[in-house]
């Protein structure tokens, strides 16, 4: 039996504890493409076929911070940007609802005791003329693994609209 070398010991022996970071790289795809796409639009007049979202995760005690950068999307627009429960499907409703650090046990939540940018991972990203934008939220909370598996673009506009026919794009990551 081979003898691990001494100085590889230390990482062999590491507990399996969640990264800091997590990035996700993906070009938006139609909900039909042949092989189920990690990002998907559902507006392509908005959110074209082939163009990027790239989304970093950055986990620190008790504190998340989630940067979403857009290219290649419709120029001169606010994206609402939010961590759902669900995988991104071929329905846009597939996401499920909002990712809550304090779960409204009414649902779907409306009371803004629940439904704010404090108690959820909010953001929007606005666009400038060549149809790139970033933000960035953060968090004083961490997620519970397993419970926030995408990030949802929504249309913005009209204001206030806000369910599944406002979805207008949704890339599949792991918060
Ligand atoms: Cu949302």
């Amino acid at each position: 039996m081979a003898l691990l070398p001494a100085a590889l010991l230390p990482l062999a022996l590491l507990p399996s504890v969640a990264s800091p970071w997590t990035v996700v790289e993906a070009d938006f795809d139609p909900a039909s493409a042949f092989v189920p796409p990690a990002a998907i639009s559902y507006a392509p007049d908005l959110v074209p076929y082939g163009s990027h979202v790239h989304v970093t995760v950055l986990r620190s005690e008790g504190r998340t911070t989630v940067e979403v950068e857009l290219t290649g999307v419709a120029a001169g627009r606010t994206f609402p940007a939010h961590a759902h429960t669900g995988r991104c499907g071929a329905e846009a409703a597939a996401s499920g609802p909002h990712y809550q650090d304090q779960v409204d046990p009414v649902q779907p939540s409306t009371d803004p005791a629940y439904a704010n940018d404090r108690n959820e991972l909010r953001m929007a990203v606005r666009t400038d003329d060549q149809g790139a934008g970033t933000a960035t939220a953060e968090v004083p909370w961490s997620f519970r693994p397993g419970e926030a598996r995408s990030i949802v673009l929504h249309a913005g506009t009209p204001a206030g609209a806000h369910g599944p026919a406002d979805r207008v794009a949704c890339v599949d990551v792991d918060l």
